[in-house]
């Protein structure tokens, strides 16, 4: 029951949304929009650490050395992105270890694009052109976030994801320009991750559960429709650039609308892949199991490190 306090906490809170301030940690929130930013950073948070690994697994055959240092690199970043969104998340008063059981056991989801496989070097140039590019185009957008740890580390990423987006069309730029081989296998790629990367945006406007009370707390700030249609406008030019074939053929500028037009995406095959049915779901939760009990030593010894400088500091104090 709402009582006379919350209501008027619930009108300052509106204000502040209005007035586009931030709202902190220590800010008083209504329970749903808390309910829903952990939802969403917290996904966010689990893209960014299962997304580390369709790239991983071609880190020991990247073709050169200075391909590998980059990759490298890109993937540890993405770790990187997973730990200040996991932290930002914590700042709604939600553990650790409960983000990471939401996830092993299924009920959390994570950015269905990597649920595909990886299959050859040229989807290292395609994800980080591709799905890079996409991630980017919606976390210009939530920049503008209301929730203050959310905005900032936002800021940041961005940052680091247009590294990526470039690293990823200049292996796409090398591989195009390349013997008819490496034509091919860049062709490929960019047929199997473009219409996974439209996915990356979630359902249309419509028959996104979400949208109404995230566009109305400006947590999100613009629609799914519009993000995705804002990514293809972007990419098409991008495509002619390599002079590869586009990997939808109804991908046709609309002089009326001033966008492209394109095809439908197969809905199907996205809610099956949401719903743990895609390629390499399995396969990516049984990963980070293992890795999350192999790592257990390591929050053991912190924990054991944080308990012996708790206790020194309260006998320095006594
Ligand atoms: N995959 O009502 P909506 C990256 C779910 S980071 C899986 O429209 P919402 C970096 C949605 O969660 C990529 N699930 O939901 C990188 C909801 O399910 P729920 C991650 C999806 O939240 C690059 C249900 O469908 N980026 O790639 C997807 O308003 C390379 C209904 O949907 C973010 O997470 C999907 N594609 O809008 C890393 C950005 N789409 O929770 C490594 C932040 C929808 O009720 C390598 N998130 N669902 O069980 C967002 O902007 C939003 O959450 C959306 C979805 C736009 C993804």
């Amino acid at each position: 029951m709402q009582t006379v306090n919350d209501a008027e906490e619930q009108l300052k809170f509106d204000q502040r949304i209005i007035d586009e301030q931030k709202i902190e940690p220590t800010d008083w929130m209504p329970d749903d929009y808390r309910k829903n930013l952990i939802r969403q950073m917290s996904q966010h948070a689990h893209s960014e650490v299962i997304g580390m690994q369709p790239e991983g697994n071609w880190i020991t055959r990247a073709p050169t050395l200075r391909r590998k240092a980059v990759l490298l690199s890109k993937v540890q970043d993405e770790g990187g992105h997973g730990l200040y969104l996991y932290s930002a998340t914590e700042s709604l008063g939600i553990t650790r270890s409960k983000l990471i059981e939401l996830l092993q056991t299924g009920v959390a989801k994570y950015a269905s694009i990597f649920n595909y496989p990886t299959l050859t070097w040229a989807d290292m140039g395609a994800i980080g052109w591709l799905v890079d590019g996409a991630a980017i185009v919606n976390q210009i957008s939530l920049q503008r976030t209301s929730y203050g740890p959310y905005a900032r580390a936002m800021i940041r990423i961005c940052k680091e994801e247009s590294f990526h987006q470039r690293q990823g069309y200049e292996i796409m730029t090398v591989l195009a320009k390349g013997s008819v081989e490496q034509k091919e296998m860049a062709q490929d790629a960019m047929n199997r991750n473009w219409w996974p990367s439209l996915m990356m945006f979630g359902p249309h406007d419509s028959d996104s559960a979400h949208s109404g009370k995230s566009m109305k707390w400006k947590i999100k700030r613009q629609s799914n429709d519009y993000l995705r249609q804002k990514f293809i406008d972007q990419t098409v030019p991008q495509i002619e650039a390599l002079g590869l074939e586009m990997p939808d053929p109804e991908l046709k500028w609309n002089e009326d609308r001033g966008h492209y037009d394109s095809g439908e995406i197969n809905w199907e095959e996205f809610y099956q892949v949401i719903n743990g049915s895609g390629p390499c779901n399995y396969q990516r939760l049984k990963h980070h199991k293992k890795a999350h009990k192999d790592g257990e030593w390591v929050r053991t010894a912190v924990r054991a490190y944080q308990e012996k400088q708790t206790a020194k500091n309260q006998t320095n104090v006594a």
